[in-house]
């Protein structure tokens, strides 16, 4: 069946696109929409034309799926370029989200009508492109400048009130039946008359050219690193300064441009993989759920307390439980300051705050966690303390409920064995802070039952997280893979570079921060403890890095105390410290470490390979089921640039023969202690295969 019909009501030709799950503009739709357009344009009966679809949405963009393979005729910007040239009106009936091409669609059309809930759109930055069928030059020319620029380069779709008040739509509808109010709308155009309007015959948009430049400083903090948010300025300028058909060839260059660059197939990666990663292989998709309707949090500090505000801002109540009322009563002010500083920016009402608030209970008895559905354990990172706990919830929590553990190191199953339900037990590693950050890892333990795996997977999405499913080992997926990086970043210091350097080297990579920079915003005690803790079991012939200890045993804690790696006059703008140049020439001399000048290539391969090693081994051992779980744990725990892929992704595209021929020139020098391959790496080098074929 065609994916687009044309249905006769009176003298309106209805084409009505029906290609699930959101209309996508495929070579059927394409072929279909051209098809229709002739048949109506030849009926005499037909006064005008309205473009409907079915579903849950109007055409939300040119299929990515097809992206990289050769296009097919009729081409999306012959398409749109025969529905504007139309000797009889076209309208386009908007509902659900009009996205990339099928805004673009509606703008070739020469009436736009949508329903109230509706959004219009042009997301393509985010694909790592730009509106590659007119968008670029039609909407400046009906909306202006200023709102096309803001909408083609952020990304963010309007609400149909908005868009209506912009020019984009001509007419909001009363009701959200599109094909009725389109053809409601079709006739009146008729009865009335309307002249035919088509964006591409007016002139470029008069506008101050310095606008652009503006703009271009405006996001320039924000898209640092990108490709695709500057080349929408430049197509936009384009339709500012060119007559239409050169501003659309100018289109054309920039988008092929971008559709050819690394940048938008790591982009598109991560859209199809930040959705992959709630399909967890080999758990059926009708895995039984259980009803989450309450919760429970155990320990009401900075993670607690986020915690319980991922559950408020998803309307599920949450009882949170602490031992001394001072540390509740601290919890709770935190989480409500957390909430009044929303307000203060205008993101959440007041009164949303306030009956966030009142679905928050706290308690000091966990006595009181018997009915809810799921608990979530977030006290102190130490085994005997959250055994403990989870054997007082054993015997608390009614039957079936998921008992969860936030820990961030331990092992999930030796929690598990606390209890006579490891059947029920995960973990649910958030990361701080837990209401911002948007990685959940969902650490399933040996016994944890199926139908819990899928329950927590699909809670994740509905606490506004993404959820990737992990297994139990020593970081799990995340902070397994920043060891490598972390280690590696303080051999670069005491061999001769310095902590400026490193972190410039991976900031400019795309990172938000380098390594120290981030050690200093967390606390360089956090890792201190890690150490210390560990010092017993460590192996004495592994090299060991100990510069960073000596800066805590000076009390520099970082950003909290002031001062760090770096010094922090302001509070968070790490400046280099002098002390801290001597504390580490000293400390290579005091280790026999004759220092060297190190290349920024050597630093970002150290860094980079040490984590991609892990990653690699992570996979051989099932701890990730896919590489992509990989690369979203990294882009959505540790901002990884999400115009490189993740780490994984960014491995395939430099080429895993270099990825290995670099580990082995390090295994070389440094030995095989932290250098030697992933068994996994070089099997797909002798397959010439990358990760992204598992
Ligand atoms: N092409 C192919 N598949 C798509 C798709 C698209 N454009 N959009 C969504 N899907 C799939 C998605 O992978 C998932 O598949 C299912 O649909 C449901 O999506 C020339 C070149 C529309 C707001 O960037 O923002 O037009 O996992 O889970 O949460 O200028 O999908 O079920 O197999 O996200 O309700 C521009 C991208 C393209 C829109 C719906 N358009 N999509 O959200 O469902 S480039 C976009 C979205 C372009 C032109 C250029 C969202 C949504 P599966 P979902 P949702």
């Amino acid at each position: 069946m065609s994916a687009v019909t044309l249905k006769r009501e009176g003298e309106i030709g209805l084409f009505l696109v029906n290609n699930p799950p959101v209309n996508a503009l495929s070579h059927g739709v394409r072929e279909g929409l051209q098809d229709c357009l002739t048949e109506a344009l030849e009926d005499d009966a037909i006064k005008a034309i309205v473009i409907a679809c079915e579903g849950r949405t109007f055409i939300a963009g040119a299929d990515i799926r097809e992206f990289g393979q050769p296009p097919k005729e009729p081409h999306l910007t012959d398409v749109i370029e025969s529905i504007e040239a139309a000797t009889k009106p076209v309208i386009a009936a908007i509902h659900g989200t009009a996205l990339g091409g099928g805004l673009e669609v509606a703008l070739a059309c020469h009436f736009r009508l949508a329903v109230p809930s509706a959004k219009v759109g042009l997301p393509e930055v985010k694909l790592g492109l730009l509106p590659g069928a007119g968008g670029t030059q039609r909407l400046p020319r009906l909306a202006g400048v200023e709102t096309a620029l803001q909408m083609i380069v952020s990304g963010e779709p309007l609400p149909a009130p908005k868009a209506h008040e912009a020019g984009i739509v001509d007419e909001v509808a009363e009701a959200e039946d599109p094909v009725a109010a389109g053809i409601e709308f079709a006739r009146k155009v008729v009865s009335e008359n309307r002249e035919i309007r088509r964006l591409s015959g007016l002139p470029p948009v008069v506008t101050d050219p310095a606008v652009f430049d503006q703009f271009e400083k405006a996001i320039a903090h924000r898209a640092r690193g990108f490709l695709a948010p500057f080349h929408c300025i430049k197509a936009v300028r384009a339709a500012a300064e060119l007559p239409f058909s050169e501003g659309i060839e100018r289109e054309r260059e920039l988008f092929v441009e971008l559709l050819l660059s690394p940048q938008a197939a790591a982009q598109q990666h991560v859209f199809f993989a930040e959705r992959q990663v709630a399909r967890v292989p080999g758990l059926p998709k009708d895995t039984p759920t259980r009803e989450i309707n309450t919760a429970g949090i155990i320990g009401a500090g900075t993670m607690g307390g986020g915690i319980a505000m991922c559950f408020a801002n998803a309307g599920i109540p949450v009882t949170i439980v602490e031992a001394k009322q001072d540390a509740l009563d601290r919890g709770i002010e935190t989480i409500r300051s957390n909430y009044a500083r929303t307000v203060d920016k205008g993101r959440l009402s007041r009164e949303q705050m306030e009956q966030r608030m009142g679905l928050i209970t706290p308690s000091l008895k966990m006595e009181d966690l018997s009915s809810v559905d799921i608990v979530i354990e977030a006290v102190f990172e130490a085994m005997d303390i959250k055994k403990d706990v989870f054997g007082r919830l054993d015997e608390i929590c009614k039957e079936g409920a998921i008992l969860a553990t936030n820990t961030s190191t331990l092992d999930v199953n030796e929690i598990a064995s606390a209890t006579k339900r490891p059947q029920d037990v995960m973990g649910m590693h958030f990361f701080s802070p837990a209401n911002v950050m948007k990685l959940l890892e969902n650490v399933r333990g040996d016994r944890t039952a199926d139908d819990v795996v899928a329950t927590v997977m699909a809670l994740s999405k509905k606490i506004g997280k993404v959820g990737v499913l992990v297994g139990v080992c020593d970081g799990f997926v995340g902070n397994r893979m920043l060891a490598p990086r972390g280690r590696e970043a303080a051999f670069l210091v005491e061999e001769g570079a310095l902590p400026q350097q490193v972190d410039k080297v991976l900031y400019d990579f795309g990172f938000p921060m380098g390594p120290f920079a981030m050690a200093d915003l967390a606390g360089l005690d956090v890792g201190y403890r890690i150490r210390k803790a560990r010092e017993a079991t460590r192996d004495p012939n592994l090299r060991d890095s100990t510069w960073l200890d000596k800066i805590v045993e000076m009390d520099r804690l970082g950003q909290k105390t002031g001062a760090g790696v770096y010094r922090y006059e302001d509070g968070r703008t790490p400046i280099p410290d002098p002390e801290i140049e001597q504390l580490i020439v000293a400390h290579s001399k005091e280790i026999g470490m004759e220092r060297r000048d190190i290349s920024d290539e050597e630093i970002l391969e150290r860094c980079l390979y040490a984590m991609i090693n892990e990653g690699a081994k992570i996979l051989e051992e099932g701890i990730a089921a896919r590489s992509l779980d990989i690369d979203i744990v990294w882009i959505y725990g540790y901002g990884f640039p999400v115009y490189r892929g993740g780490p994984m992704f960014y491995a395939d595209q430099v080429g895993l023969d270099k990825v290995l021929a670099g580990i082995e020139k390090y295994r070389r020098r440094f030995g095989d202690d932290f250098w030697t391959p992933s068994p996994l790496l070089e099997r797909l080098v002798k397959e010439g295969k990358g990760f992204g074929s598992l």
